[in-house]
């Protein structure tokens, strides 16, 4: 009996080690300070945005346009409006048009390319590009896919 309690304890044990193994830094979602990472694991086809800088605290992803992060439908929803400080692009085809406001429609809008891929700071990026309209950085409130012809400011 106690031979065989102590058995299971070290098989447990055992399966502990090799689960911790399984599931280490290659496995983790997110690596702190880059958003290298999570450029590489987004699914093809979604936009997503996060909290932090440097990609950490994933606030959502779409693969479609949601015209209001603070409303109670779609990709992004409540409390997802305001926040976002770094955004990746991982789009097959168009460029994200990121607005301040919900709507879609402002003027005030800053572009993130396939090309670039993602804005890991977004402190230091302006609507329109003009440092008077004021960061991006917390105050993205909607967002559409687009042609690049449409955009006069792209994040950088
Ligand atoms: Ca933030
Ligand atoms: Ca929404």
């Amino acid at each position: 009996m106690r031979m065989s309690k102590f058995g299971s304890a070290a098989a447990v044990a055992a399966l502990t080690g090799v689960s911790v193994l399984g599931f280490g830094p290659s496995a983790s979602a997110s690596t702190p300070g880059t958003c290298w990472d999570n450029y590489e694991n987004a699914g093809s086809g979604y936009m997503s945005a996060y909290s932090a800088i440097n990609c950490d605290g994933h606030i959502g992803a779409a693969k479609g346009n949601d015209l209001d992060w603070g409303d109670s439908s779609g990709s992004f929803r409540g409390g997802d409006a305001n926040q976002a400080s770094s955004v990746v692009n991982k789009g097959n085809y168009s460029e994200v048009k990121f607005y301040l406001g919900s709507g879609g429609n402002s003027i005030f809008h800053i572009c993130l390319t396939r090309a670039e891929g993602f804005v890991r700071n977004l402190t230091d990026d302006y609507w329109l590009g003009d440092r008077t309209f004021g960061s991006v950085n917390n105050a993205i409130g909607s967002h559409r896919w687009v042609e690049r012809t449409s955009c006069s400011a792209l994040a950088v």
